[in-house]
């Protein structure tokens, strides 16, 4: 692949968009060796995802404004459809996607970003949906995801003005969890994902979907959801051994509950 490497460290995976000459702006290849990257997750082996950019500039610049100006109406929506489907494919991926964001995430890329489960980001991020002033809508989820991350009206004032946000402002409207020096956000992607990978594999599984279909629903649907999905944890090998170890009180073995292939 040219512009994506992969690479795994122990049960995380680290996911790296790699076109710094273009701020790692999204063109169709970009999409097309980001789903084939998410082929290759190991499943068995893997239990949480970081996304990131490469370089210290730019996670993700947005959509490759160059590649989209000659679009036809046909070749646009065809361009948008490629860009929801590998998005969609990262928000119910099975395992949780920690985007670490390492500087600007604008247009699509405040869209990639939204698509995983948490973002972190480095100090000199920046956030946005710089569309309208192009001439066209967010193409790749920012209508909906935006609303639905820091409410409606929030979304509305950056989308409609156009506003880039930094990082303090990304934290303070709940769009990132947490702010690090650039020098230090990966270490803290790491830290998080390895935290996520040391729980019950199919717990976690379970949470992730449990959240993510439950939001889609009314609160009486969304409760059968978790119902199935907690029932679904039971005689697992992690949830006997879980269970097991907190009543044995063995803290050292309560820790080693890893096992993915136990149902
Ligand atoms: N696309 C292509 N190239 C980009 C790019 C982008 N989005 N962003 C940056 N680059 C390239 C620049 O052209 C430049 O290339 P060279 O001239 O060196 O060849 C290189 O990256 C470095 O950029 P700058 O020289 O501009 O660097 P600066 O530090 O001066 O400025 C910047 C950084 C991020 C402020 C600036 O590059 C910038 O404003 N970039 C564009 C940001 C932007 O507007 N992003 C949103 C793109 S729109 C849809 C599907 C998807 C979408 C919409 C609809 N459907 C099909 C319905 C999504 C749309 C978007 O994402």
């Amino acid at each position: 692949m040219e512009f994506i490497t992969y690479e795994q460290d122990g049960f995380v995976g680290v996911i790296t968009i790699n076109r710094p000459k273009a701020l790692n702006a999204l063109n169709s290849q970009v999409l097309d060796e980001l789903n084939a990257a998410l082929d290759e997750v190991d499943l068995e082996t893997t239990r949480a995802l970081i996304l990131t950019g490469a370089g210290d500039k730019s996670f993700v610049a947005g959509a490759d404004i160059g590649e989209m100006s000659t679009l036809t109406k046909a070749e646009g929506e065809a361009f948008g459809k490629k860009g929801n489907d590998v998005f969609r494919r990262l928000e119910v991926f099975p395992i949780p996607v920690i985007a670490a964001v390492n500087g600007f995430a604008l247009g699509g890329g405040c869209e990639i970003s939204m698509s995983c489960d948490i973002r972190i980001c480095s100090e000199n991020a920046v956030f946005g949906q710089p569309e309208v002033g192009l001439g066209i809508t967010p193409g790749f989820g920012g209508t909906q995801r935006l609303a639905r991350l820091v409410g409606a009206g929030m979304a509305k004032q950056m989308i409609y003005t156009a506003r880039n946000i930094k990082a303090d402002e990304a934290y303070r409207i709940g769009l990132v969890n947490a702010v690090y020096p650039q020098e230090e956000l990966m270490a803290a992607a790491k830290k998080m994902a390895s935290g996520i990978a040391a729980q019950a594999p199919i717990a976690v599984r379970n949470c992730k979907k449990a959240i993510n279909d439950g939001l889609q629903v009314d609160m009486d649907k969304a409760i059968v959801i978790e119902e199935k999905l907690f029932g679904d944890c039971f005689e697992t090998e992690d949830q006997k051994a879980g269970m097991g170890n907190f009543l044995e009180k063995d803290k050292e073995k309560k820790l080693k509950v890893v096992p993915f292939q136990n149902k």
